[in-house]
């Protein structure tokens, strides 16, 4: 059975969520952070960077949130065209590097994450999903950010109703709901 490596309250959340979306049987297994065990081995054999989460599928082992998402979705969730892939990893990319740095980074916050909005705003329009009419791992990776950014960095989309509808939405899955809002 794959498993999932993770803190009480991590990013482990989001393979998690994306986890519950294919119906994929995995096993949790939470580390004490408190503890340090993620900067120790047997951990540090999994993952020698020393951060969660990170998953074993079998004899492969694979850490970075947004890699697992990308690798999920070719494995599990019937992305096969290199294109389709391609397009997934674009916005995962854009979630955890450019959005979440944007967001983390209180130097250039309060005026790179307007800027980004605005554009995902347009993106966006009246779309149910980031690429259109399907639920995709780069809606997990985006979701996900658009959780955090209000609960950890004040960020408000009282500007941006199709991005505040689009991460409502994806927050009202009962995938969503059993990861992130059992924390
Ligand atoms: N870009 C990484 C970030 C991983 C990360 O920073 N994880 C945090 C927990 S949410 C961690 O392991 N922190 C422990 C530490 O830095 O010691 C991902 O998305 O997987």
């Amino acid at each position: 059975m794959l498993k999932l490596y993770g803190g009480a309250r991590s990013r482990a959340s989001v393979v998690k969520w994306y986890l519950e979306e294919l119906g994929i049987d995995y096993e949790f297994i939470l580390l004490d952070m408190q503890a340090g065990e993620h900067r120790q081995a047997p951990y540090t054999d999994i993952n020698p960077i020393g951060k969660v989460p990170a998953i074993v599928d079998g004899d492969f082992t694979l850490w970075e949130s947004g890699a697992i998402l990308g690798y999920l979705a070719a494995k599990y969730g019937g992305v096969t065209e290199i294109e389709a892939r391609a397009l997934i990893d674009q916005w995962i990319d854009f979630a955890n590097s450019t959005f979440g740095s944007a967001l983390a980074m209180e130097a250039v916050r309060e005026t790179a994450v307007p800027r980004l909005l605005d554009s995902l705003e347009t993106v966006l329009g009246d779309r149910e999903f980031l690429l259109g009419a399907e639920f995709s791992a780069a809606d997990v990776a985006l979701g996900a950010m658009l959780y955090y950014g209000p609960l950890m960095f004040g960020l408000s989309l009282e500007q941006h109703l199709n991005i505040k509808r689009y991460a409502q939405n994806l927050q009202a899955r009962p995938a969503f709901q059993t990861t992130f809002g059992n924390r």
